[in-house]
């Protein structure tokens, strides 16, 4: 059976206008719906990512250190780790408490960049724990990069990574809005090219996010061989139960 890869977005979890807040309601949601779908059986292996949120990104912009600029220091890439695990906790957490057995896996002691900026993490360690029955969650960190220290590894990076790595049939974006939306603020049913949504893909609407919002995460999405969800926090039982809410991004797979 193959996995399915879900990303719980930074701004979902947390408060992002507060450094290191969480949305603990916006997170017992979340983890409501993955421990339901688990327990009806909608998915049997489940790989979750989080991002960010106020907790890595509030370290990483005060640092300097971006997916690109990296830092040579140990402090700034224990502040931003610490502030990950952390919220990697809380994660956890909630999960443990409605039975789901999540186990960590911190991206900063599992690869590396190269001096090109590609990313080397085998995923044996998360591929062993679904074998086993577990729920591995990892989340964005900071990674040892050739020529830079330390820099960002994004959610969305590890998202791509592990689903190419794991063969994930289902990968799903859970964000803060219903979608990718275009100029009227409607949600894109589906894209294959990013000239799709080109002129309705800004930023992110948040200051403190280093790794470039919505844009970033559908040119990493179509780099897949998957097809991709991205979809609102109300719809993380929907995507688990097999259908297809928000947007469906399809590169070339
Ligand atoms: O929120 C970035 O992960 P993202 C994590 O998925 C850090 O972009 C450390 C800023």
């Amino acid at each position: 059976m193959s996995p399915t890869v879900l990303k719980l977005g930074g701004s979902v979890i947390t408060d992002k206008d507060r450094a290191e807040t969480l949305d603990g309601e916006a997170l017992d949601a979340a983890a409501d719906a993955i421990a339901d779908a688990m327990e009806r059986g909608d998915v049997s292996e489940l790989v979750i990512v989080h991002g960010g949120g106020s907790f890595g990104h509030h370290h990483a912009s005060e640092a300097g250190v971006t997916t690109t600029d990296g830092s040579a220091d140990a402090a700034d890439a224990i502040g931003i780790h610490g502030a990950m695990k952390t919220l990697n906790q809380f994660v956890l957490s909630r999960l443990h408490e409605r039975g789901v057995p999540a186990l960590p896996v911190h991206p900063l002691s599992a690869g590396a960049r190269d001096a090109d900026g590609d990313l080397d993490m085998p995923m044996t360690q998360a591929a062993t724990m679904l074998g086993e029955g577990f729920v591995p969650v990892l989340h964005g960190d900071v990674i040892a990069t050739e020529g830079e220290g330390v820099t960002v590894l994004s959610g969305d990076e590890i998202v791509t990574t592990a689903a190419a790595y794991l063969s994930a049939d289902r990968v799903g974006l859970c964000s803060t809005v219903p979608g990718v939306l275009d100029a009227d603020d409607e949600v894109i049913p589906e894209i294959s090219a990013f000239e799709d949504a080109a002129d309705a893909l800004g930023g992110s609407d948040a200051d403190a996010d280093v790794t470039g919002g919505m844009a970033a995460k559908v040119r990493e999405l179509l780099d897949l061989g998957a097809p991709a969800s991205v979809f609102g926090p109300d719809d993380i039982g929907a995507f688990l139960a097999g259908e297809r809410p928000g947007t469906t991004i399809r590169g070339d797979d």
